[in-house]
């Protein structure tokens, strides 16, 4: 398998070539089982659309982030049946941690594609734990008689790693006996309000290998509106960046999805904050 840039780029990649990247940036446009609004395939494209309009230097950072190399690939294949997408998810994702240095930002799409990529990387990680940060906890066996659903996101890795859920704030019944059980720590929103003793429980609880998914309905609607299923009350810009600034600096992150930005025609608000997000993420790591 080799990589095929795309035409859609970051107006910064040319200068990156993978092999020397620090970064690489996947579309995986994949959306099958969304329940209510749609458009998630529409996600990573307007994400790095959004991105041409950043600015190189990051006023928080201090540096152009981009001379550590970016570079963004073409989408994952995502015209295939279901049971094919994911293998060959799968196998993209394991080709380009064992063959590259880059640390990968998948770019979703719906939060299914999390199941795949995960399996490469608890391959290549031993001890490696979650983040997980999503205002639903995603840890339904199957949804719909799905097991790929959205809803099902985080259920098959979190039978196999260590999982801190952050931002959940809406937990269906039969979820309610698998939030804070097995591998999973949950930090139910309204319980934990207070950012810095949040980031002291979630330092304390990642092994020192983490991996990042974020599912953009994490943060305040204010902050991320046009996704699928959006609940109130989710994370502020800053705080949310703090949190994540804690965990780039104290852990080794190996790897980050952003999942579940449903462009919409009334504003271009999540996909701008979402490549924001990410330009950020990589300066902090
Ligand atoms: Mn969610």
């Amino acid at each position: 398998m080799h990589f095929k840039p795309d035409k859609i780029q970051f107006a910064i990649d040319r200068f990156a070539p993978l092999e020397k990247a620090e970064f690489a940036v996947i579309p995986v446009p994949w959306e099958k089982t969304t329940s209510y609004g749609k458009g998630a395939k529409k996600g990573p494209a307007a994400i790095i659309k959004a991105s041409y309009q950043l600015e190189l230097w990051d006023e928080e950072i201090g540096t152009e982030t981009w001379k550590r190399g970016i570079v963004v690939l073409g989408p994952v294949n995502c015209n295939l049946p279901e049971k094919d997408f994911f293998a060959n998810l799968e196998h993209f994702t394991e080709v380009l941690i064992e063959k590259t240095k880059a640390i990968p930002v998948f770019l979703g799409g719906e939060h299914s594609i999390t199941q795949g990529i995960m399996v490469p990387f608890r391959k290549k990680h031993r001890n490696l734990s979650i983040l997980h940060f999503d205002a639903h906890a995603d840890l339904r066996p199957e949804y719909e008689g799905n097991p790929r659903s959205h809803a099902s996101a985080m259920y098959p890795p979190s039978r196999k790693s260590k999982t801190v859920q952050v931002g959940i704030r809406n937990v269906a019944p039969e979820e309610k006996d698998l939030i804070n059980s097995g591998k999973v720590i949950t930090y139910l929103m309204h319980e934990n309000l207070n950012i810095n003793s949040l980031i002291k429980k979630i330092i304390k609880n990642l092994t020192d290998t983490v991996y990042l998914t974020i599912d953009v309905d994490g943060f305040d609607p204010s902050v991320m509106p046009a996704t699928g299923t959006p609940q109130p009350g989710g994370f502020a810009w800053y705080d949310a960046l703090k949190l994540f600034k804690a965990v780039c600096r104290k852990k080794k992150v190996v790897g980050i999805d952003v999942v579940e930005t449903s462009p919409r025609k009334i504003d271009n608000i999540t996909e701008f904050n979402a490549a924001k997000l990410v330009y950020r993420l990589m300066g902090y790591l």
